[in-house]
């Protein structure tokens, strides 16, 4: 298959777009690098040294003699997406390529309005793209748990059936996010939905939990396919901020009771279930959604996990109850459904000891990198 991975030099999307190619699939990267760019503005960065974009795939081809291409550009130019979208001809275009931090789109007016342009728009643009160059191509849209927060029901896969006053119909699931980042994902389903229904596109909205992890096979191939890890308290994101704040002798930062819980998923299957949804694609005119991940922790369970682990290595620290600078439930029920990514053959890698561990060390390795003013949280969402 020819695949698009936009977002392609990213946490999630590069990792991807090497599983892809190493799968036999020819492999295009879209990326405008603003990840990057992000990282001069907050004076931040990736625990693990990365390569630049060409470096990466300069190496990949170099092991494997497998060649991935490169556009490097902007989802909200339409001209540079339409001239990718005419010369690779794609038959499936997996979409990570958007701004995907709460904290940041809660900084102010401005960065709020930034998310949801280049969110909102970008997604727009691609399935414009999609009808205009390649119908029949397959769109993969990285989603996230996020967009039904935290119900007193069970979440379903996308979409609930209700019964009103007698009479029966099956709606999508009632959205409740809790950032303009997530509501940008909102916004796009709907979108991506409207788009199925009036051009007969066909679309798999991956409703992705909080990813861990760093490491793929792929990635540990060579120091110049390392991918990256985000600590700081804007990208950084829960389990993986905990592990890395343990390498530097950094009490764990538990916002509120702790008691809030959220899905997670190791990036190693985050390769798989794209893989799975390239290989079974959507029908024509069908919205589909999949909840993609694979188990659920409090954020206080995943904080003991770590604070466990970090003393068998010798590490001594606390975990620290802050002032939650979020405004989220931390009491609440969850219970979510997950079951059509594993019917259609997803095999768990499940957070073990051994796990956080590997993470850990990895960390350690680098951890004169990680800038410690950028620990703390520092955006609040009042
Ligand atoms: P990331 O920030 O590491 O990667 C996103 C990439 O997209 C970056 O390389 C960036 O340069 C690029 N990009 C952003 N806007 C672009 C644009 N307009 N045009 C071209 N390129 C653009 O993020 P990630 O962690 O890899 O997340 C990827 C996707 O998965 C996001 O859509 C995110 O919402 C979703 N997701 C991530 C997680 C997670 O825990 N990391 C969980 C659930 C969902
Ligand atoms: N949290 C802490 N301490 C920290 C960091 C986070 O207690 O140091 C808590 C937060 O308050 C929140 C939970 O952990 O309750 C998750 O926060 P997070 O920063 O790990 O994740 P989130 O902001 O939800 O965003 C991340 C990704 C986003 C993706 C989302 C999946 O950045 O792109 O969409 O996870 S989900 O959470 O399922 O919506």
């Amino acid at each position: 298959m020819k695949i698009i991975v936009a977002g392609g030099d990213g946490f999630c999307g590069w990792p991807t777009a090497l599983y892809l190619s190493k799968q036999g699939h020819d492999v295009a990267i879209l990326d405008n690098l603003v990840r990057r760019k992000i990282d001069d503005e907050l004076h931040s960065n990736s625990v693990t040294p990365i390569a630049s974009l060409e470096d990466r795939v300069n190496k990949w081809k170099e092991i494997t003699g497998k060649e991935i291409k490169t556009f490097v550009g902007d989802l909200n130019h339409y001209d540079f997406l339409a001239q990718v979208f005419e010369q690779f001809e794609p038959d499936a275009f997996v979409h990570f390529a958007e701004q995907r931090s709460a904290p940041y789109s809660m900084i102010d007016r401005e960065h709020a309005v930034y998310t949801q342009t280049n969110n909102v728009m970008g997604n727009l643009n691609v399935l414009y793209a999609i009808k205009e160059f390649a119908p029949e191509c397959h769109l993969i849209k990285l989603g996230t748990m996020g967009e039904y927060g935290t119900p007193n029901i069970d979440i379903e896969e996308g979409y609930i059936e209700i019964e009103h006053k007698g009479r029966k119909d099956t709606v999508p699931y009632p959205k409740q996010p809790g950032s303009f980042y997530h509501l940008s994902k909102v916004h796009d389903s709907h979108n991506i939905q409207f788009a199925c229904k009036i051009w007969g596109i066909r679309a798999t909205d991956l409703n992705q939990g909080v990813v861990y992890g760093l490491h793929t096979e792929e990635t540990k191939l060579d120091p110049a396919l390392n991918n990256r890890l985000d600590y700081d308290g804007v990208y950084g994101t829960a389990l993986n901020r905990f592990i890395s704040q343990a390498a530097i002798d950094h009490n764990l930062t538990v916002y509120g009771s702790g008691n809030q819980t959220r899905a997670f998923l190791n990036i190693e299957d985050t390769v798989r279930c794209v893989e799975i949804a390239a290989d079974n694609p959507a029908d024509n005119g069908e919205f589909r959604v999949f909840n993609q991940f694979t188990e659920w922790f409090s954020v206080q369970e995943l904080a003991d996990k770590v604070q466990k682990v970090a003393k068998e290595e010798g590490i001594d620290i606390s975990v620290d109850h802050l002032e939650n600078p979020r405004v989220e439930k931390e009491e609440h029920y969850y219970n979510a459904i997950n079951t059509k990514l594993r019917d259609l053959g997803l095999e768990p890698h499940l957070l073990t000891d051994e796990v956080i561990r590997d993470i850990l060390k990895t960390v350690i390795e680098h951890k004169e990198r990680v800038i410690k003013d950028n620990v703390l949280p520092s955006i609040s969402w009042k």
